[in-house]
């Protein structure tokens, strides 16, 4: 379906940022704490939606959202293991496989998400300028293999899979997020919502159409 007019809040590019709720007995997720902040601030073009930390629900509905809201740039947070700052994932792998439940309490071993589906795709980021540039900015943010083989990865690799197998030109990308625990000061939540909002913004100025 052609967008409505009014789905492009601005003229550049239409941004889907994404989060999920606390997970694995954690009160909190971070990921969901700075969406909330970027949420406030109403910045121009960006529309948010938690997902839930299931496989199901969580691939259902990336899909969903991307095909409603029809963004240019889908970026997409989660909470991970990251000491500080935000960890850039390079690829989306084909592959559940956790020993941990998910929130509707069911664990994935060893399970392709798209069967004969590419066995990873990339980030369409452009992770290493966008690294350099957060990191000139004083951000802490470091370069990742990939984003684990839990719910994260599975809504990273079905969104990718999604927009090449339907070939739009979506640049799509996932950045875990650190996470607080008692060894650590809870993540700084305002700090972190200004990083995320300038990959968004160094993204939507160096984006590349096709
Ligand atoms: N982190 C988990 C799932 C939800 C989240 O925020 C992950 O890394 O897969």
């Amino acid at each position: 379906a052609a967008p409505t007019p009014h789905a492009r809040a601005s003229p550049g590019v239409n941004t889907l940022l994404t989060a999920f709720d606390a997970f694995a007995g954690m009160a909190r997720n971070t990921s969901e704490d700075v969406l909330r902040e970027v949420a406030r601030r109403k910045v121009r073009g960006v529309e948010d939606a938690v997902l839930p930390t299931e496989y199901a629900r969580a691939g259902s509905g990336i899909v969903r959202l991307i095909g409603e809201r029809s963004p240019d740039l889908v970026v997409m947070l989660g909470m991970g293991r990251a000491a500080a700052g935000l960890q850039l994932e390079r690829v989306a792998l084909n592959l559940d496989d956790s020993t941990s439940p998910d929130n509707a309490g069911e664990v994935r071993r060893a399970m392709p998400i798209v069967p004969g589906g590419p066995a990873a795709y990339w980030s369409t980021l452009p992770l290493d300028p966008l690294a350099e540039a957060l990191q000139a900015r004083g951000v802490s943010a470091v370069l990742s293999r990939d984003a684990g083989a839990f719910v994260c990865n599975h809504v990273f690799y079905t969104a990718r899979h999604f927009v090449a197998d339907r070939q739009l030109d979506v640049a799509c990308g996932f950045v875990h997020l650190p996470r607080g625990t008692d060894q650590r000061p809870r993540p700084d939540v305002t700090a972190l919502a200004d990083a995320v909002e300038h990959c968004i913004e160094f993204v939507r100025t160096h984006r590349t159409p096709g």
